[in-house]
């Protein structure tokens, strides 16, 4: 029983070890990886900027978002869209779960990060780095680019409210 359990505790370390080798990156723990981060360019007068991406649990561990940070903006929180009367409303989340072989999406219309006052304006073709803090994946690096949404990313029809 109890060799049962080291033996597959181990093929789960090799697993994942395995896999943070192929990172690239090599960031963090290896639990956790970030996948296709990317911010939208901001207007000269916006002193807010809004990044997307995925959080990719290649573990058997629940992990948690706990914060963000960047050097390109004073603060940055973790946010959610809701719909409340018919309006487009967001507010901040304390935390974002990533459930062991989850794939979580930050994406418009959902959960998002916030940046508030921005040092400079962002541009399309830029990029800059992410810090994320995680329960389990400890704080990973990620690289941001700053682009245009693509066209099928939303629906042509707008009514898309407030400033993202
Ligand atoms: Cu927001």
């Amino acid at each position: 029983m109890k060799s049962g359990i080291v033996v597959a505790l181990s093929i789960f370390l090799g697993w994942s070890t395995a896999f943070s080798h192929g990172d690239g990156d090599g960031h963090g723990m290896g639990f956790v990886r970030v996948e296709q981060a990317w911010a939208r360019p901001s207007p000269p007068m916006v002193k807010n900027g809004v990044v997307y991406l995925r959080l990719k649990n290649r573990s058997n561990k629940p992990d948690r978002l706990l914060g963000v940070s960047t050097p390109v903006a004073k603060r940055a929180e973790l946010h959610e869209h809701q719909m409340k009367g018919g309006m487009a409303m967001m507010r901040p989340v304390e935390g974002i779960d990533v459930p062991p072989g989850a794939l979580v999406s930050l994406h418009p219309g959902g959960l998002h990060i916030m940046l508030f006052d921005l040092h400079e304006p962002l541009k399309a073709g830029q990029h800059f780095p992410l810090s994320l803090e995680l329960t389990q994946s400890g704080r990973i690096e990620a690289e941001v680019e700053v682009r245009e949404m693509e066209a099928h990313a939303r629906k042509p029809k707008g009514g898309h409210h407030g400033m993202h």
